[in-house]
């Protein structure tokens, strides 16, 4: 299965709550990190949860170990069933939000590698590599990797075997649907279908690529 991830990214609640309901048969989960939480207060998950998807928290989570376990518990409590980690304060950060998550029936994803062109600064030379090990080492659910540079995908799953990829940076950032879909097991689309004049159709048309 290749999972359709919506990235809510707006700012308003009635147009989060708009967009999502009208592309909720075409998706598989949503995700939404600081532009809508801080716009429209966490109180939002507990309303997109409603639609019955998987509500994933992009907060990257990138902090000491008893501060993650404290952003990790506010995020289950508000409804999300999953949240994005960053692996590089190392692996107890990690599994303090691997052990939040799990605690609830949750999934922890942890950034790999970015999908922007600047994200090569730090995440390159064995980094990703590494923070796969730490994905293994931690129990986590699975990482962030490009879809702007499927090459890379393809060498960090054979890093990570079948623990999941979802891949942002298809659309906007210049991704290619097809070419990444194959790789991963979620394809993550935010303005590409939030910033269609209809999301719905938009979205729609990730459909030959949700296997
Ligand atoms: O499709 P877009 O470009 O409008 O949105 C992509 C979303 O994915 C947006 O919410 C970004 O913050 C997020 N994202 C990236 O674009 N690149 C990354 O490397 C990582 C993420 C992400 O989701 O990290 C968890």
């Amino acid at each position: 299965m290749t999972d359709l991830v919506l990235s809510l990214d707006v700012t308003g609640r009635k147009e989060a709550l708009r967009i999502a309901g009208a592309c909720a048969p075409e998706i598989d989960a949503i995700k939404i990190g600081y532009p809508l939480a801080l716009a429209a207060g966490l109180g939002i998950a507990g309303e997109l949860a409603e639609l019955g998807l998987p509500l994933i928290a992009d907060f990257k989570v990138a902090d000491i170990p008893n501060t993650n376990t404290l952003i990790c518990e506010q995020v289950f409590a508000a409804g999300f069933s999953a949240v994005i980690a960053q692996g590089f304060p190392g692996p107890d950060s990690v599994t303090a939000c691997v052990e939040a998550a799990h605690a609830h029936g949750g999934e922890c994803y942890v950034v790999a590698e970015m999908s922007h062109p600047g994200a090569l600064t730090f995440f390159s030379a064995g980094v990703p590599e590494r923070l796969c090990e730490i994905v293994a080492e931690t129990g986590a659910d699975g990482i962030i990797a490009p879809a702007t540079r499927p090459e890379r995908v393809r060498a960090l799953r054979a890093l990570i075997g079948k623990k999941k990829i979802l891949s942002p940076g298809i659309g906007a950032q210049g991704g290619d649907p097809a070419e990444i879909a194959p790789l991963v097991d979620g394809m993550i689309v935010g303005r590409a279908i939030y910033g269609a004049a209809d999301a719905a159709a938009a979205a729609r048309a990730y459909a030959p690529y949700r296997r």
